[in-house]
């Protein structure tokens, strides 16, 4: 449960991350491949090289969809309904991977704001992806 102050916290830093959010986004991605490789089995169809294209690109993607869940945070559930179906029925991503992507993109957003990433800003934005996470792994099994 997000209480107000955290909700306020959350959509202040999306605001601030969001103008860059496709390099945030990508470097998240890439930085979940490089440092649990164990990620890279779901993306075998993809050019994992190093900066390409294909991370990018899927970066650009995984980023819009916390983006869309952070500007509507009491909504959160049935805005990514379909991305927990697709996670949970099609592409049977096992959940322990929801937290290598959260520590990830924690990680970049701290490298992108710096000082505005506060200790409360950043336990209110890892809460905040707990709870995506939960919500893309809850129709798992
Ligand atoms: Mg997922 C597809 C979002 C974690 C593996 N993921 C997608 C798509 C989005 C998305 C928006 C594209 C859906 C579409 O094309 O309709 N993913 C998303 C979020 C999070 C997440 C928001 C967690 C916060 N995904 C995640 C993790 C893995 C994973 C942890 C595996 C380690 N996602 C995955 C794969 C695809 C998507 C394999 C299909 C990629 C493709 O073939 O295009």
């Amino acid at each position: 449960m997000l209480s107000a102050a955290e909700k306020a916290l959350i959509s202040s830093i999306w605001q601030k991350a969001a103008p860059n959010s496709e390099q945030l986004g990508f470097e998240a991605l890439q930085r979940m491949l490089i440092v649990f490789p164990q990620t890279k089995t779901y993306f075998k169809h993809m050019d994992l090289s190093k900066g390409s294209a294909d991370i990018r690109k899927h970066g650009a993607k995984v980023i819009q969809a916390i983006g869309e869940a952070a500007l509507d945070i009491d909504n959160m559930a049935s805005t990514l309904s379909n991305l927990s179906s697709l996670h949970a029925y099609n592409l049977r991503v096992d959940p322990v991977n929801f937290s290598f992507l959260s520590h990830s993109v924690l990680v970049v957003l701290a490298s992108h704001l710096s000082e505005d990433f506060t200790p409360e800003a950043h336990a209110a934005f890892d809460k905040f992806l707990a709870a995506v996470a939960a919500i893309l792994s809850e129709k798992y099994r």
